[in-house]
């Protein structure tokens, strides 16, 4: 049997794929939009019998969503192109549920278009959201439903320009036959993989990106990219073996630590699935005017343990019945952009004289000094996730008036980046201790703000 240094040693190069470090590094917040009858009817489920002619966004303005996105500092937008209720808003040619049977535009609009370009116009990417659930087409629940389903994602991936992000909701009830449908999820992803080869794939339990399992905002205590190929097997198995027998029955549920050591033991093999975290900025994924959009600390917070605890950040705007994001999301949006923007200005580090130890083959300790006393609110660190996630314990220690004084929270992972905020402390130096790495940690940056 293996051992125990070997096994973390493998876990520790377990890497991301090309378009999974693109996600991670460059486009890790993103905005949702979810639109549809429900933006009419008031409903989050669509029966699937509502009327086209209930659709009708007068006064839609895509740059003007292309704008608050940007406003918070969100690199792209993924729009439900069908949600459950099976209404598409773009021109298909698959079904009569759609924008072209809709007073918008004479039938002639197409509102995946008008993102796509506005996306482009405003330099962000676009992406989609392709509900498998259909509560609407006749064939739901049969063989033809795999073809309708992948002709419906074939003119999404081929008519619209690059697209960064797919998001295929795992949801599976019942259609207007009463049945289920067997999802062929497989081939789903060879068309997406075939068309939009740098796309990633948003699925509870990836190919690239997972669900962090909840729709509150939160990622687990440590969130693990590298998780067990049990609980995402759509993923690349990239490590064999087993270090201990026994199960890994009941770790696999949302509040579990799932990649922490007690149960990446009991996997056959590692994949690299980082996780991604969606919310929507105000309590419904679609809009009710009843309800106010979460206060910025939420907000902000979310985007700390999300963008900051090594998962991406998706976060739902739904467009008003008139076609226009609420004006109180609009300022919200803006902020979020600027609290975002102000906090991380300023690195401390900039001058800062950074030193290496390794005073084990898997402890590190980082010696920052800094160019005079700093006032520090938060700490940020990446690993060289190209490579691997390593870190599984840390401390940070701060020096002030020449005494070490240790931040007792005793972190965990690291990953792509990890912000990790302080009570204001004032210092000349501080030190990352890395207490334990599957193999050697290598960290990439460290900031402080
Ligand atoms: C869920 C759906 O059922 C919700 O309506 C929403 O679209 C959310 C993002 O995914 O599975």
């Amino acid at each position: 049997m293996i051992s125990l240094n070997d096994f973390l040693e493998k876990a520790g190069k377990v890497v991301p794929s090309a378009r999974q470090l693109e996600r991670l590094r460059e486009t890790q917040f993103y905005a949702f939009i979810h639109f549809s009858p429900n933006t009419y009817t008031g409903l989050e489920w669509g029966t699937g019998k509502e009327d086209p002619a209930i659709f009708n966004p007068t006064e839609l303005d895509c740059d003007s969503w292309v704008e608050a996105i940007k406003a918070a500092g969100m690199k792209g937008a993924v729009i439900t192109a069908k949600h459950h209720d099976g209404f598409c808003l773009w021109q298909t040619e698959t079904t009569e549920h759609s924008i072209k049977n809709s007073p918008y535009k004479n039938g002639k609009g197409d509102i995946v278009r008008e993102l796509a370009e506005a996306c482009k116009r405003g330099g962000i990417k676009f992406g989609f959201y392709l509900s498998p659930w259909d509560r609407n087409a006749s064939c739901y629940g049969t063989d033809e439903y795999n073809d309708f389903y992948r002709a419906q994602l074939t003119e999404l991936l081929t008519n619209y320009g690059e697209v960064f992000h797919v998001w295929l909701d795992g949801a599976c009830g019942e259609g207007p036959s009463g049945k289920k449908q067997v999802y062929d999820f497989e081939s789903y992803f060879e068309l997406v993989r075939k068309y939009q080869p740098n796309a990633t794939i948003f699925k509870d339990d990836g190919p690239d990106l997972r669900w962090c399992g909840n729709e509150s905002g939160s990622a687990r205590a440590s969130e693990w990219a590298v998780v067990p190929y049990e609980l995402c097997c759509y993923c690349e198995k990239q490590t064999e073996g087993k270090l201990m027998e026994g199960s890994l029955e009941g770790m696999c549920n949302c509040n579990c630590d799932i990649g922490t050591l007690e149960n990446i033991i009991y996997s056959e093999g590692l994949v690299f699935a980082p996780s991604e975290i969606d919310m929507s900025i105000r309590p419904g994924w679609f809009y009710h005017p009843e309800e106010e959009p979460h206060s910025l600390e939420r907000l902000f917070n979310t985007y700390l343990k999300s963008v900051g605890a090594n998962t991406t950040f998706n976060l739902n705007i739904p467009p008003m019945p008139n076609g226009l994001f609420d004006p109180r999301d609009v300022q919200r949006l803006k902020e979020l952009g600027e609290k975002i923007r102000s906090t991380f200005a300023v690195n401390l580090c900039e001058n800062a004289k950074i030193t290496c130890t390794h005073t084990s083959p898997t402890q590190s300790e980082y010696l920052v000094e800094l160019d005079g006393e700093k006032e520090i609110k938060y700490v940020e660190l990446m690993e060289n996730i190209a490579e691997g996630q390593r870190v599984a314990s840390f401390r940070i220690a701060f020096r002030v008036d020449g005494l070490w004084a240790k931040d007792y929270e005793n972190y965990t992972t690291i990953g792509n980046r990890k912000i990790c905020p302080q009570d204001p402390v004032t210092c000349d130096a501080f030190k990352v201790i890395i207490m334990s790495s599957r193999g050697r940690a290598d960290i990439e940056k460290i900031a402080a703000y």
